[in-house]
């Protein structure tokens, strides 16, 4: 009995490090006009790597469906960007991307994760 018990707890904690650390849904969007869509629910960002150009203002609308805490920030690493976003309603976050490079935007946890390229 012990054995099954330990054998299930195994296999939990592989499900969650591929769930959180291997298992990358990789989906990649150019940013059209001047505004994309990014769905927030799962565990990932969908799309998860968007293209933008330097110099031009754009705007992420983050849909949230995700209830869980940590979803709520989102954190754009060497941008000074970030976002504290509702449930179940689109928020808009305009900005400038002025350099050129690729910049990680991740929750507070780095669990979820998105590059944005700007070129
Ligand atoms: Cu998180």
């Amino acid at each position: 009995m012990g054995i099954i018990i330990n054998l299930i707890g195994v296999l939990l904690i592989a499900f969650i490090i591929w769930w959180f650390w291997l298992y990358k849904k990789q989906s990649e969007a150019a940013i059209e006009g001047s505004s994309i869509d990014i769905v927030v629910d799962s565990g990932v960002y969908e799309p998860s790597v968007i293209r933008a150009k330097a110099g031009e203002e754009i705007t992420l609308r983050f849909i949230r469906k995700d209830t869980s805490p940590c979803s709520e920030k989102v954190l754009f690493n060497g941008l000074d960007v970030s976002a504290d976003l509702p449930i179940g309603k689109p928020y808009n976050l305009t900005f400038t991307p002025e350099k050129k490079g690729e910049f990680e935007f991740t929750c507070q946890m780095a669990m979820y994760r998105g590059k944005l390229i700007v070129e």
